[in-house]
């Protein structure tokens, strides 16, 4: 039976009592920050090959790096290991491959690549999480870094099309809009399931809705957050979107509306899901099966419920409506290869 697993705070100075206690709800800063860069400042430099990035389709954080590396076309460049969306009391583990153990690393859990870099570092094991391949050492799990990377640094490696997903002369509203995504969005949905007390459920619930109806407001008049185009913006509203109705409307009690009420919302993520890159991404039953059986203290029971039905997701969104250029002066990725598919049963 797998263990408990909450995202702890444990390296953010605070007293490691406030993650699921009596106090707020604390996210922990990535412990590993070091960055790839296309200069290798931090001795990593960005290599096609070199790299495997280990993620978990359940984690909102980790499915950020999934859509920018469809996105950018960095399929060949950064290997894909992909955890069960359970993880048990060693954490991440990769019992969905052969033998429990990743074809490409060897190992069976994620935390041994944690401790090839550092032995007993006092943080947890999160995804994403970035392996050098040739060491085995884990080089970032710094998720907010990663895809900013991903979109400035490995720019050689991208595909020919590939969009500009943090355009230089839009960086500044963009990063204002993420900060605020995070904050309420994001982040807010988690403070909201681990609230242990009313007022601090009442107060993130609230955060998280209050900040929805603006961007809802913003995306009535506009196809994509910032600009006409995509960026990495969206793909960090998408990947809590996406998730909102079935696993953050019930199992973290962010239920004064469901997505499928909100016109502008439920339209734009559509017109997001059913963009190459992104929906083709998306696993519903391990998002599910991770949320509502590893949350043990919010779920005990470990029930996982059979809806939302899914079938909606691919209807027509009429979102073209509002102009904008998905892709710039690009174009979208093509298929999803055969070995990274995403199984159908766990799709609408
Ligand atoms: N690395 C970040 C964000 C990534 C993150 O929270 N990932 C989750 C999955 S959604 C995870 O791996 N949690 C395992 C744990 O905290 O032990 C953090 O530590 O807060």
């Amino acid at each position: 039976m797998p263990k408990e697993v909450i995202p702890m705070s444990r390296d953010d100075g605070d007293d490691g009592n406030s993650a699921y206690g009596r106090r707020t709800f604390k996210r922990s800063k990535a412990h590993f920050t070091d960055r790839i860069t296309a200069d290798g400042r931090d001795g990593w430099p960005v290599e096609a090959g070199r790299y495997r990035l280990v993620v978990s389709r359940a984690c909102p954080w980790a499915s950020r790096s999934l859509v920018s590396r469809r996105l950018l076309g960095l399929e060949d460049a950064l290997s894909l290991a992909v955890a069960d969306p359970i993880q048990d009391d060693r954490s991440w583990r990769f019992t969905l491959d052969e033998d429990g153990r990743d074809p490409v690393l060897g190992i069976r859990y994620l935390s041994e690549a944690y401790d090839r870099r550092e032995t007993g570092y006092p943080g947890g094991v999160s995804v994403p999480a970035v392996v050098d391949v040739p060491s085995g050492e884990l080089v970032t799990n710094d998720y907010q870094q990663l895809t900013l990377d991903l979109a400035t640094e490995w720019t050689d490696l991208h595909r020919e099309g590939a969009p500009d997903l943090y355009p230089h002369e839009l960086r500044d509203e963009i990063d204002e809009v993420m900060a605020d995504v995070y904050e309420d969005v994001n982040n807010g949905v988690y403070r909201a399931g681990f609230a242990t007390e009313q007022e601090e459920y009442e107060t993130a619930c609230t955060g998280v809705f209050r900040r929805l109806e603006l961007l809802a407001d913003r995306l009535e008049r506009q196809r994509y957050l910032v600009g006409d185009t995509i960026t990495e913006a969206d793909i960090r509203l998408f990947t809590t979107l996406v998730r909102f109705d079935a696993v953050y409307h019930g199992h973290f009690k962010c239920n004064r509306w469901k997505l499928t009420e909100n016109r502008a919302l439920w339209g734009y993520v559509r017109d997001l899901y059913q963009t190459p890159g992104f929906g083709d991404t998306v696993d519903f039953d391990h998002i599910k099966r991770h949320y509502y059986q590893v949350h043990t203290g919010i779920n005990p029971t470990r029930v996982v419920p059979l809806g939302p039905d899914l079938s909606g997701w691919l209807t027509p969104h009429h979102r073209e409506e509002l102009g904008g250029r998905p892709f710039g002066d690009g174009t979208p990725p093509g298929p999803v290869r055969a070995e990274e598919r995403v199984p159908a049963a766990h799709t609408p």
